[in-house]
């Protein structure tokens, strides 16, 4: 199945169709995407990697999940298929998938499913609008960076933090100096890596097309990525898609703060769920760079628009009494698109 999850989009299989073999996986995957090509013309991806995603489901295994789910990104210009990332926007699709085939029953309502992310071994609840126990896909709810309105899927994290590095900040920093650059290097459901756009001399307002086609500022990133990426206990980080770079700078709209994310080679259309989460944590660590020009509400229920390229990502973060962040939440929407056989 085709799926729109939140900005993302990608196909949705049930794990016992795909090869158990791992090899014999992601070559069949890169064969439906038609990958390694920049256009994929062979294939179904859409030539981003926002579009170039995969979901595998099935039920869980875990005593306290309904599903598994394991997220695959699908290199667009590499024949490469990825684990070492969690994506919070397919996962927006995963809970009405596994409805329409069957794996969960839906209740006359919402029906709250929780979903084990077998990337970072972390359980996230979704909730689906189900009348009559039917996933309902319209409404009135919209998220910034697709057109149109849908059915809210309410997405919660409990606990988080060290996902794939172990601790929230793996360095055991708030901040460090990293090639001249101060950076708080974070994970928060996603290793990001934050620092000031104007540090790199960017106002962090520039269109994404004009990042991208900036080799200098990318060359400039990605050498600073890679020491990050060993810093943050994740090694050789080259062929990985982790960590994403989130350059930030005061809000425009009136927001907390503004963003530009690669991910990690081209800049985000919009930001990660799991990267907004990370990037509005950093944003409540004190002497952050991100904390210097973030705008923040009071109370231990902070909600935080984080801006970027295509508008704002509201962002829920419900601190603890040590004033940690201990939940996070955010809205997403997702849309079935097309069911059938790919050849
Ligand atoms: O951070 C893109 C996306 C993502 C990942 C990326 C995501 C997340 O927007 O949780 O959703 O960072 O590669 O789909």
């Amino acid at each position: 199945m085709w799926m729109r999850g939140g900005t993302s989009k990608g196909a949705y299989f049930l794990a016992d169709d795909l090869p158990r073999d791992k090899a014999a996986r992601d070559a069949l995957l890169l064969r439906i995407m038609g990958s390694p090509d920049p256009r994929q013309i062979d294939g179904m991806g859409g030539a981003n990697p926002l579009t170039s995603k995969v979901a595998v489901i099935s039920a869980s295994t875990q005593p306290d999940a309904d599903l598994d789910y394991l997220f695959l990104q699908v290199f667009v210009d590499k024949a490469l298929v990825s684990d070492a990332q969690n994506c919070g926007n397919i996962l927006a699709g995963v809970g009405a998938f596994a409805i329409e085939r069957g794996l969960v029953s839906a209740n006359d309502g919402i029906t709250d499913i929780r979903i084990f992310m077998r990337n970072t071994g972390q359980v996230a609840t979704a909730s689906i609008t189900t009348p009559n126990g039917i996933v309902r896909y319209d409404g009135d709810d919209s998220i910034d960076g697709v057109p149109g309105t849908a059915a809210p899927v309410p997405l919660v994290f409990d606990d988080i933090a060290g996902s794939m590095c172990g601790a929230l900040l793996p360095t055991g920093n708030a901040v460090d100096v990293v090639e001249h650059i101060e950076v708080t290097m974070i994970d928060n459901g996603m290793p990001i890596v934050v620092l000031r756009a104007e540090d790199m001399g960017i106002t962090g307002y520039e269109p994404p097309s004009e990042l991208d086609n900036d080799d200098a500022l990318k060359s400039r990133l990605e050498a600073l990525r890679l020491a990050c990426g060993h810093l943050m206990g994740l090694g050789d980080v080259r062929q990985k898609s982790v960590p994403k770079m989130t350059m930030v700078a005061p809000a425009q709209n009136g927001g907390a703060f503004m963003t530009r994310s690669f991910i990690p080679h081209k800049c985000h259309d919009t930001i990660g769920v799991f990267a907004a989460v990370s990037a509005a944590t950093a944003a409540l660590i004190a002497g952050s760079p991100v904390a210097g020009l973030a705008r923040l509400p009071d109370g231990d229920r902070k909600t935080l628009a984080v801006e970027h390229p295509g508008g704002a990502t509201g962002c829920v973060l419900e601190l603890d009494d040590a004033g940690n962040v201990a939940r996070a939440g955010m809205l997403r929407t997702t849309r079935k698109l097309f069911d059938g056989v790919i050849f």
